[in-house]
């Protein structure tokens, strides 16, 4: 009903609606449209209410609901179903919860995690109303080893969205997109399988849009950056939010109904800020010092440790 309403006032534009017509078009009180009228306040939305006269829409907030993305959507079936929450733990964590049941393109999205989550156990900071932290739910039917293309695909979806935003990024592989050497993005995929069966796939995205300086405390002070501090605009999150499940259903649906990997591939070797660099390769306690010589048609990383030991790095940790 809350949605109704906000819709009806959308549809209307500029003009006022009476909360009479409002309430014989719901066939509800008048007072429980003013109720309704209330919540809607409380999350943001601005709404002008003149006695005789009826509602009126002055501005949405930039929040992350179905109603405030659908605009910017293009998508078939990303995005189309969207758990939304003010405050949660972790969005991987409640993606995996109802991953089963539901079906493939829907999100969970929060304002605000409490625990998230990075790899290997690692925290990540996700503060409120300044973020988009979010998990995809996918079913793709591949072969379990090629998950980690998925998290590729992620990564060349992020940076064409900023670029839809003209915002430089690059891709610090597998699983950072990096501004002025610090991290902006952050995914964390995660599967669910049986041997050669893949019963689900989450792709959690952490993307740090309108974080203020003074949000990159202790750990990730140095590390750490967002769209605003490095462009000084804040930047629409609902828009950023849409462009990115376009980008991303466009080279995931090429991927799996096509098999076509070489435009991320493509994406991922131009936008690459490790090919050509001297890096540490950290793999639990072993470290390894070599140059990265690209990307092969695999997604993974080739470093060349000398003597032309070129090896392929399917996952870790890469310091430059
Ligand atoms: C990642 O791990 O980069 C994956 C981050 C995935 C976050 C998303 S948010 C939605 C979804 N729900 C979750 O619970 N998680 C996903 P990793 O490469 O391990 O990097 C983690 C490290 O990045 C931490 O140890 C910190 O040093 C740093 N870090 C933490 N929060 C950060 C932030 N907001 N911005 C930049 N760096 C951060």
């Amino acid at each position: 009903m809350k949605e109704g309403i906000l819709k009806l006032l959308k549809e209307n534009n500029d003009d006022f609606l009476s909360g009479e017509k409002i309430s014989e078009y719901f066939n509800v009180s008048r007072a429980a449209i003013w109720k309704h009228i209330n919540t809607l306040k409380e999350e943001g939305y601005e709404i002008e209410s003149v006695p005789r006269k009826g509602y009126r829409l002055i501005s949405s907030p930039d929040i992350l609901t179905y109603g405030e993305i659908e605009k910017y959507l293009d998508t078939e079936f990303i995005g189309r179903k969207i758990y939304y929450f003010d405050t949660i733990d972790s969005t991987n964590k409640k993606a995996k919860e109802i991953a089963l049941e539901e079906v493939e393109g829907t999100i969970v999205i929060s304002e605000e995690q409490t625990l998230g989550r990075g790899r290997l156990g690692r925290g990540w900071v996700s503060p409120k109303g300044k973020g988009i932290w979010m998990s995809i739910i996918l079913k793709p039917q591949i072969d379990p080893m090629k998950v980690a293309k998925i998290t590729q695909i992620g990564a060349a979806a992020v940076s064409l969205a900023l670029e839809d935003l003209d915002i430089k990024s690059y891709i610090k592989w597998p699983n950072d997109i990096v501004i002025n050497r610090k991290k902006v993005c952050g995914i964390l995929t995660e599967m669910s399988c049986e041997l050669n069966m893949i019963n689900y796939v989450i792709m959690g995205i952490g993307i740090n849009v309108n974080l203020d300086k003074q949000d990159f405390r202790g750990e990730i002070e140095n590390v750490g950056t967002s769209l605003k501090v490095e462009t000084g605009k804040k930047i629409s999150r609902k828009k950023l939010l849409g462009l990115f499940l376009n980008r991303f259903e466009e080279l995931y649906t090429s991927f799996i109904n096509k098999d076509n990997f070489e435009d991320t591939l493509k994406i991922c070797r131009n936008k690459s800020i490790l090919i050509g660099k001297e890096v540490r390769i950290i793999k639990g306690r072993d470290e390894k010092s070599g140059k990265v010589v690209g990307i092969n048609d695999e997604g993974e990383l080739l470093v060349d440790y000398g003597e032309n030991k070129v090896e392929n790095i399917m996952s870790g940790e890469v310091s430059v």
